[in-house]
């Protein structure tokens, strides 16, 4: 007589992790956040997209709103899996296409199409913006 056994195999995702970085006033135009850039001091959004293989969905997940003031946006609860983060003025999630002010150009990408959450927090997405001509630079330091 053959004994038998039976055995259950549960797969769960991990625990949910913090995507988070800046979107941030890039004073010096060089795509780096330095210590003495911060916010925009304009109503900017972070979306999160699930991303297969280099291909960004058509549908966030999420949204968040950067503070105005320090740049920090972030993403409390991300499970495991590929990612994109998109820039965009509105935090609607079925509008995945970056969209800035017009006083504003960006210094890095207008979307992240690298983010990979595995067990770990994922921090220093950034986004670099500045003033697109002289004469609105007011507008940033205010
Ligand atoms: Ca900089």
């Amino acid at each position: 007589m053959c004994a038998t056994a039976t055995v259950g195999i549960t797969v769960t995702a991990g625990p949910p992790q913090i995507v988070s970085g800046y979107v941030f006033n890039d004073l010096n135009s060089n795509g780096l956040k330095g210590s003495g850039e911060a916010g925009t001091g304009v109503p900017l959004f972070v979306k999160l997209v699930p991303r297969s293989g280099s291909t960004c969905g058509t549908t966030a997940t999420q949204a968040v709103a950067a503070d105005q003031t320090t740049g920090a946006y972030s993403f409390q609860t991300v499970y495991p899996g590929d990612y994109c983060l998109v820039l965009d003025d509105n935090g609607t999630l079925t509008d995945v296409t970056p969209t800035i002010p017009s006083l504003l150009v960006n210094t890095t990408p207008t979307t992240i199409s690298s983010v990979t959450v595995i067990t770990s927090a994922v921090t220093d997405q950034n986004f670099g913006l500045k003033s697109s001509c002289e004469a609105n630079a007011g507008v940033l330091s205010k």
